[in-house]
C-alpha cells in the first residue's frame, strides 16, 4: 500500500519545497530557474499531497500568465538568470495578447492542467474541511480561465480537417528534440538571426544528454518567424516552417477537457460541459483516426507537407491517455507491456522508453529520443488506472518508484543503463514520487 511517509516521500516533498519561490516552483534549480506550463501542472500535483493551498497557489500563479487569447504560455519568466532563450528572444513583452505584469514566452504546452485540477479536488476532498472549501472556492473562481485556455486549442489549434491540435514549435509538445519531430524539422529552413550562446548545456554533465545544436538553431529561428507575426495564431499557421497536428497534445487535451466537463458539471455549468464534452469528443475521434492499419499506433501529421510522421515513439501510444474503443485499448497496452516497449530485452527498467528500443533512432540517453521520464510514467500510470486498466497501472508503477529509488529526482534515466541524466531535483520528478504514493 503506498504511503505518504516515506524516505522517499520526505526527499519528494523536500525537492518541491527547496524548488520553491512563493507562489511558484521553478521546473529545476539552474537548468529551468522558470515557471514551466506543463510541470506547474504535475507539481501542483504533487504540491496537491502535502499542501492542497500551496497546490492552488501553484496554478493561479500560472493563470497569471495566461494571455487574453486563452493561451498558457510555455514559460512564466522569474528574475533568476542561467536560462535561455529569455524574454529578449521572445520579445512578448507589450503585444495585446499577452499579459502585462509576467512575462511570459510566447507558445503553450501540452493540456494537463485540467487533470491536475481533478486530481488535486479528489486529495481536497478526501481531505475535508478548509482544504475541501479552498478548493471549491477556487474552482469557481477558475473555472472559465481552464475553459478559456481549452477553448482557444479548439478554436485557434483545432482548425486542420484531421481535428489535431496543431503545434508550431517542437517545445509546444513537450518532447523536445523526439523523433516523432525528425522528419518536419528537417523541413524547417533556418535563416539570419542574432547569433546566441546555449546555457544548458553548462548544466548537465554531458551535452549529448541534450538537443544538438542544430536543433537549437531550429528552436530559435521557429520563435523569430512567430516573433515576425506577433504571434498571432492564423498568420502563424501561414509562415511557420513546423506546422504539425501533434496527437499526443491531441489526447491530453481530450481528457483534461472531459474531466473539466465533469467538474463544470458540478458548478452547475451545464452548457459549457457540454461544449468542453463535444471538444473531448473531437480531439479523441482525431486520435482514433490517426491510428497506423500496420502497427496499431496513433501518428503525428506534418500539416506542412501533408505526411504522416511514424517514427516509433511513446507518442503512438496517445489512446492510452484519452481512452480508445475498449478492445483497440486492451490490445495498447499489451503491446506497451510488451518486448518492444517495457518489457524490451535490454531495458534496465521496465519503464516506458520515450523510443522503441528496437527504432533506429533510439538514443538510450538522449533527452526524448530513448530515455525514460518519471513524468511521462506516472502520466501513462494515472491514465491506466482512469480507463480501467489497474493491473498495468499497478506493475509500471511499481517499476516507476523502484526507479526513482536512487533518490536524485534525476529528469530522466537512460533506459538501458539506468543512470540518472539531465538535471536532479527535477520538481516534477519529485511531483510524480509524491503522487505514486497519495
Ligand atoms: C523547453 C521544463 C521543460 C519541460 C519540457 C522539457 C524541457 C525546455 C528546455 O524542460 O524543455 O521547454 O529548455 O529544454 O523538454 O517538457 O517542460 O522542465
Amino acid at each position: 500500500m503506498p504511503d505518504l511517509a516515506t524516505p522517499l516521500t520526505h526527499a519528494a516533498a523536500d525537492v518541491l519545497r527547496a524548488n520553491d519561490r512563493g507562489e511558484q516552483t521553478v521546473a529545476a534549480p539552474l537548468l529551468y530557474p522558470h515557471q514551466w506550463s506543463w510541470d506547474a501542472a504535475f507539481v501542483a500535483i504533487g504540491w496537491g499531497t502535502v499542501s492542497v493551498p500551496r497546490a492552488l497557489d501553484e496554478l493561479r500563479h500560472l493563470l497569471r500568465g495566461q494571455w487574453r487569447t486563452g493561451m498558457i504560455p510555455q514559460i512564466l519568466f522569474s528574475a533568476e538568470p542561467g536560462y535561455f532563450p529569455g524574454p529578449q528572444r521572445w520579445r512578448t513583452v507589450g503585444l495585446a495578447a499577452a499579459p502585462s505584469d509576467v512575462v511570459t514566452s510566447g507558445i503553450c504546452q501540452p493540456a494537463v492542467h485540467s487533470l491536475a485540477v481533478w486530481i488535486i479536488g479528489e486529495q481536497a476532498h478526501r481531505n475535508g474541511g478548509a482544504d475541501a472549501e479552498a478548493f471549491d472556492l477556487f474552482l469557481a473562481d477558475t473555472f472559465d480561465a481552464w475553459l478559456a485556455w481549452h477553448t482557444w486549442l479548439d478554436d485557434a489549434r483545432g482548425t486542420h480537417p484531421s481535428g489535431l491540435i496543431e503545434i508550431h514549435h517542437p517545445w509546444e509538445s513537450g518532447m523536445d528534440n523526439s523523433p516523432r519531430w525528425d522528419a518536419a524539422c528537417a523541413r524547417v529552413r533556418v535563416g539570419e538571426m542574432a547569433p546566441y550562446i546555449r546555457e544548458d548545456t553548462k548544466h548537465v554533465a554531458d551535452s549529448g544528454e541534450r538537443p544538438a545544436d542544430a536543433d537549437y538553431d531550429r528552436y530559435l529561428w521557429l520563435v523569430e518567424q512567430l516573433v515576425s507575426v506577433r504571434y498571432d495564431d492564423a498568420a502563424a499557421r501561414e509562415v511557420i516552417d513546423f506546422r504539425v497536428g501533434d496527437v499526443f497534445f491531441t489526447a491530453v487535451h481530450a481528457l483534461s477537457a472531459d474531466l473539466l466537463a465533469r467538474l463544470g458539471t458540478r458548478l452547475g455549468r451545464t452548457t459549457e460541459a457540454a461544449t468542453l464534452r463535444e471538444m473531448a469528443a473531437r480531439a479523441r475521434a482525431a486520435v482514433a483516426a490517426t491510428v497506423d492499419p500496420g502497427t496499431g499506433h496513433a501518428r503525428d501529421y506534418d500539416m506542412r507537407a501533408g505526411e504522416w510522421l511514424t517514427a516509433s515513439t511513446i507518442g503512438g501510444f496517445a489512446a492510452l491517455i484519452c481512452g480508445a474503443e475498449p478492445r483497440e485499448y486492451t490490445r495498447l497496452v499489451a503491446d506497451l507491456l510488451g518486448p518492444a516497449w517495457c518489457g524490451h530485452a535490454s531495458l534496465a527498467n521496465p519503464l516506458p522508453p520515450t523510443t522503441s528500443p528496437d527504432s533506429p533512432v533510439f538514443v538510450s540517453r538522449n533527452y526524448w529520443r530513448g530515455p525514460q521520464w518519471p513524468v511521462i510514467t506516472w502520466l501513462f500510470t494515472w491514465a491506466l488506472r482512469h480507463h480501467g486498466e489497474s493491473e498495468a497501472a499497478d506493475a509500471i508503477a511499481a517499476a516507476g518508484r523502484r526507479q526513482l529509488a536512487d533518490g536524485t529526482f534525476a529528469e530522466y534515466y537512460d533506459a538501458v543503463s539506468g543512470a540518472a541524466l539531465g538535471s536532479r531535483d527535477q520538481s516534477w520528478t519529485a511531483a510524480a514520487a509524491l503522487a505514486w504514493a497519495a
